[in-house]
Parts: structure tokens; C-alpha cells; sequence
């Protein structure tokens, strides 16, 4: 610490111990200085609106480096940059960075305090809003920093908001020497880093030294009727749905059912010496998606929106409410940026965002705190796929559950500033987050197969079929369980499903439909296979594996020849 006060030359430094006394404070300090704007209408308790330069409003993929002494080691799905250039360019920046500034020390536990699968890390930074975010976010404190001094060992993070030019903003990765740079950006997952930088990027590479996987992807709790728990885990690209999945309310025909959130967004998983694959959150809040959130499509995260949240990037009502796109009540006075509301704008940010503590989710699990985390019983990918890709289909063994990851695609959102427009592949949702070549990552997956009799099965889904018109084919939201409830039966060997070419499908008879309001037609059109289509994106699948090379592992490649020949 005493080193990177040299360089950054700090008025002052913190050391963070967690309390609630000092995250009261924190808070106190950002609202005189106006990084946070206390909400005080309607039921909100204890929330704060906080909004970022308008050049800083998402991830920025473009920017974000994965710095390995081999390029190769990086692979084609990174951008990248020799350590020593990147080192040499982050000094410069970092270089008094912090006059005038308070340097904050926030030691972090990554999962349950006293869980040997959780890992620690402490990020360097002169946000006091990155503080309270942690605050939030992770096991943060005096409990961390005494864990990481019995272990010795941690992931170094540094963070500075510099003057957050865009010409000026780095986030940079050295997975071999377990440490993070990030300069320029004080947002969501360039600056928390605990979250995308160290849970993703850098356990991924570890994850893959050591044999587990560090994971784009929620885990739900599901109990059925009978009272039997069962833990299913999901990835899906950014704003695709985790969070929702994650605390999903059961539609009134599934009443018995409940549902219960372990993590929203990532997971580490390990395989036991029984061979069962267990999961834990390494997270201790929720930066989720705030437009779309409402009564009806998110009840859970609609009432912890309600005491102790940080607000990043909303509009506000003229009592002081905050108001964003799909909130289904209230007026926007003032859009995101502060502004009177101009007709036809969009008051929230369309990645504007929540962060809440886990403790304040009505359906958070005691399991999410459990030492040996939740056994998986089934995983699921998915994108958002306006056609192709039916409601769901399960892979017939565990290789080619890896070739439907690998193969997923999704649609744009605005959970990245560059991803592009349009579909673009996005393997197990990690595109942005994986910290090695992807071709090393596929293998890695497919190396667990020989280790155990008792993987989760593997399945793909997508909520996001559309019409002609841009209308969504399926309902979503809540209604998802009834699929969750066919791949668990599926699991149980309770339900029957269809062999097709592209893995197997539920026929109508084998989905719970009671009192589900779909149309005939539609229904048909989600649970179909278009084998003509099929063939044109086995084909577009094999041209996006093909840039990883001699690298890729042969078996996947086999799995690929397998289906293509199938589809005929
Ligand atoms: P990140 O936090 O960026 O990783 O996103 P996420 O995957 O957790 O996505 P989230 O659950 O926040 O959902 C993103 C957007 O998709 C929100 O606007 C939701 O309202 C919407 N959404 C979620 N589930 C569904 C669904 O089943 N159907 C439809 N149509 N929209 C959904
Ligand atoms: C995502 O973009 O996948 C997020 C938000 O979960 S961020 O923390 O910005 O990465
Ligand atoms: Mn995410």
C-alpha cells in the first residue's frame, strides 16, 4: 500500500473495515459532495441516485485488456498488451493520480467468509462510490483483510477514476501475477473489482490451473411441491435475463413451487470428490439492470429496490422518486443526466443499474452462505434470439452441452458500450469476461467429462423468440419455470422429451401448460426445429470456431461434424 501511495500520492488514506457506521459515512461524504443525491419520495428508505459522466456508462469491452507475457495465452476473444508496455502506461497514468484525493484500501472476500472455495482480493481506489458499491457488492472489511493476512495470498487490484477521459480509460488484467489495473472509468464492472475483473477474468485463468470453472451465471434455488431443493445454474450475456431468472416469482398454476436466489450473476464451481459439481456465489449484492423492473416482472427485485440501494444512472420524478423505462408508475421529471425531460427520450439509462445487498432480497437463500456451496443439478445457456433457437433443448451428453455454450449467440444490449450491433457469438456468455483463448477454455470444459459420472445436464434456452413485429413469442419472466420444471423433471427422468438433429425437445403434451396464455401457433414456432436454418448456423458456428485454430480441441470440433452430419 505504502507503494502505491508513492506512485498515486493520496491526501490521505482509508482503510476500510466494513461497518455499517463507516458505509453511513461514506455515503454522508458523497452527498455533500454531490456523487450521491439522497431519494426520499414514496417508500424509498435510505436510497441514493448517483450519476456517472455521461462518457461512462457501461463496461467498455474495447478498452479492457488481458495482459499475458504469451499472446497467444490471451487468445483471439481478448484484447491484448505485453505486460511491461501496459505496466509502463498504467505508471504513467496512475502516476499522482490521487492528489487531492482520498485513497481507499478495501480488502475483499470473494464467497462465504470461512468457505475454502472463496478467494480474497484488495482493490486500491480513490472512489469513495466504488467503496460504498463493495460495501454492497462483497464481504468487504476487517474480516477479509484478516483472511487474506493468515493466507498471504490475494488478487491486487488498482483503481483510479482519473479524469475519466474515454482517451485515457484502461482496464487491464495480468492473470500471472494475479493483478488488475484500471484507470479512467468509475462504472459497474470497470471499476468494482471484485466483480467482472477478478470473479471472471482472473478465476477463470486460476479456475483452469486448478481445475474448476469461474462462471458467467446466476444460481437458483428450485423446490418443487414435494419439498425436494434442487440448484440449477444459468448463463446468459449481459442483460439477458440472470438477475430475473435468479428470483423468479412462480406463475399462480405453479403455487407450491418456490424459488430462491443463490447468486445472480456469477459462479464458481467445483467438483467434489463425490463427483458432484457444486456451485458458490462469490458475491455478496446485486448490480442488476434497472429498466424493464416492475410489480409484475420482478416483484423480489422490486421491493429490495425499496431501503438501502444505490440508484446509478435513473431519471427522478418531481417528488424525488426515481423513475426508469417499464417502472409502470409515476412520471419522470428529470432524465439520467439531470436534465428536464425532453419529449420521446428515455428518462433511465438503458444500462442504468441497481446496487443492493443480498440480505435485502426477500428470497435470498441461507444456502447462498453455505461453506461447500449448492449442488448443480443442471445448467442452462442462452441468449437473446429473435428466431432459430427453440424455447429449449437439451444436449445429449456433456461434450456437446460444451458445443452448445460455445455456439451461443446473442443480440446486442447496452450492457456494453462496443459490443456491436446485432448478433454476435458470446461462448457461455463469456466473451467479455473469459481470461484466456478461449480455444484452452473449451478444452478445459470438455476435461471434466472423464472426471465424474454425475455432471449437471446441460441445456439451452431462449425467452426471446420473436414475431414478424418484434413481439416477443413467449412470456418470460415468471413463466420460465415452467421450462426450469420440464429440465428438472427431465433431470429425475420424469418427463419425456424428442430427439432431434439439435439435441432434445419437450413436445407441447411434455411442458406444463396450465393455464399458460400462448397461442397455438406461436407455441408451435418456439418448440420447432427448422432444419434448413439449423444447417446454415452449424455453418456459421464452424466459421466462428475456425479463428482459434490449431488450438481447438479436436473433440469439439468431432462434436460440430456430429451434429452438422445428423441435419444431413
Ligand atoms: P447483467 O447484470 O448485465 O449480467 O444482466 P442479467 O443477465 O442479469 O439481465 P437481467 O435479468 O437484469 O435482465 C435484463 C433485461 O431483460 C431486463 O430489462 C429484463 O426486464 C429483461 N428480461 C429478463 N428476463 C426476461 C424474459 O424472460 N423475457 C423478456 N422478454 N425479457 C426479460
Ligand atoms: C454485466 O455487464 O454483465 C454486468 C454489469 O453484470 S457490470 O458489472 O458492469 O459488468
Ligand atoms: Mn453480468
Amino acid at each position: 500500500m505504502e507503494e502505491v501511495a508513492r506512485l498515486t500520492r493520496p491526501d490521505r488514506v482509508h482503510w476500510c473495515d466494513g461497518s455499517r457506521e463507516e458505509y453511513d459515512a461514506l455515503v454522508a461524504g458523497l452527498v455533500r459532495d454531490g456523487g450521491l443525491i439522497p431519494i426520499s419520495g414514496g417508500q424509498f428508505e435510505n436510497c441514493y441516485l448517483h450519476r456517472s459522466d455521461p462518457s461512462d456508462v457501461a463496461r467498455v469491452e474495447n478498452l479492457t485488456f488481458v495482459c499475458t507475457a504469451d499472446r497467444e495465452d490471451a487468445g483471439p476473444n481478448n484484447h491484448w498488451m505485453a505486460p511491461d508496455e501496459a505496466h509502463r502506461l498504467l505508471d504513467g497514468l496512475f502516476e499522482g493520480c490521487m492528489r487531492g484525493r482520498v485513497m481507499y484500501v478495501v480488502p475483499y472476500c470473494m464467497g462465504p467468509i470461512h468457505s475454502p472455495l472463496s478467494r480474497c482480493g484488495i482493490e486500491v481506489t480513490d472512489s469513495a462510490y466504488v467503496a460504498v458499491n463493495m460495501h454492497l457488492m462483497t464481504r468487504m472489511g476487517a474480516a477479509a483483510l484478516k483472511r487474506i493476512e493468515s493466507e498471504g495470498r490475494f488478487v491486487k487490484g488498482m483503481h483510479s477514476t482519473g479524469e475519466l477521459d474515454p482517451e485515457r480509460r484502461y482496464i487491464m488484467h495480468f492473470p500471472e501475477e494475479l493483478s488488475i489495473r484500471s484507470f479512467g472509468s468509475g462504472y459497474g464492472g470497470n471499476a468494482l473489482l471484485g466483480k467482472k475483473c477478478h470473479a471472471l477474468r482472473i478465476a477463470s485463468w486460476q479456475a483452469r490451473q486448478e481445475g474448476w470453472l469461474a462462471e458467467h451465471m446466476l444460481i437458483v434455488e428450485i423446490e418443487n411441491p414435494a419439498g425436494e431443493k434442487r440448484y440449477i445454474a444459468g448463463a446468459f450475456p449481459s442483460a439477458c435475463g440472470k438477475t430475473n431468472l435468479a428470483m423468479l416469482i412462480p406463475p399462480d398454476e405453479l403455487a407450491g413451487w418456490k424459488v430462491r436466489t443463490i447468486g445472480d450473476d456469477i459462479a464458481w464451481l467445483h467438483l467434489g470428490d463425490d463427483g458432484v459439481m457444486r456451485a458458490i456465489n462469490p458475491e455478496a449484492g446485486y448490480f442488476g439492470v434497472v429498466p424493464g423492473t416492475n410489480r409484475r416482472t420482478n416483484h423480489n427485485a422490486f421491493e429490495m429496490l425499496q431501503k438501502d440501494a444505490i440508484f446509478t444512472n435513473v431519471g427522478l420524478t418531481s417528488d424525488m422518486e426515481p423513475w426508469w423505462e417499464g417502472r409502470k408508475s409515476g412520471v419522470p421529471a428529470l432524465n439520467w443526466k439531470g436534465e428536464p425531460m425532453k419529449s420521446g427520450e428515455k428518462a433511465a439509462h438503458p444500462n442504468s443499474r441497481f446496487t443492493v445487498s443480498a440480505r435485502c432480497n426477500p428470497v435470498y437463500s441461507p444456502m447462498a452462505e453455505h461453506e461447500d456451496g449448492v449442488p448443480i443439478s443442471a445448467m442452462i445457456f442462452g441468449g437473446r434470439r429473435a428466431r432459430l433457437a427453440p424455447l429449449v433443448m437439451e444436449a445429449r451428453d456433456w461434450r456437446h452441452g460444451v458445443l452448445m455454450g460455445a455456439a451461443m449467440a446473442s443480440g446486442s444490449t447496452a450492457a456494453s458500450s462496443d459490443s456491436g450491433k446485432g448478433l454476435r457469438r458470446d461462448p457461455m456468455a463469456m466473451k467479455p469476461f473469459c481470461g484466456y483463448n478461449f480455444a484452452d477454455y473449451f478444452a478445459h470444459w470438455l476435461g471434466f467429462a472423464p472426471r465424474s459420472d454425475k455432471l449437471p445436464r446441460i441445456y439451452h434456452v431462449n425467452w426471446f423468440r420473436q414475431d414478424d413485429s418484434g413481439n416477443y413469442l413467449w412470456p418470460g419472466f415468471g413463466e420460465n419455470l415452467r421450462v426450469l420444471q420440464w429440465i428438472l423433471d427431465r433431470c429425475g427422468k420424469r418427463a419425456d422429451a424428442l430427439e432431434t438433429p439439435i439435441g432434445n425437445l419437450p413436445r407441447r403434451e411434455d411442458l406444463n401448460l396450465k393455464g399458460l396464455n400462448i397461442g397455438r401457433e406461436a407455441l408451435d414456432s418456439i418448440l420447432a426445429v427448422d432444419i434448413a436454418g439449423w444447417r446454415e448456423e452449424m455453418e456459421s458456428i464452424a466459421q466462428y470456431l475456425a479463428q482459434y485454430g490449431e488450438r481447438l480441441p479436436k473433440a469439439l470440433l468431432n462434436e460440430h461434424a456430429r451434429v452438422a452430419r445428423a441435419l444431413g
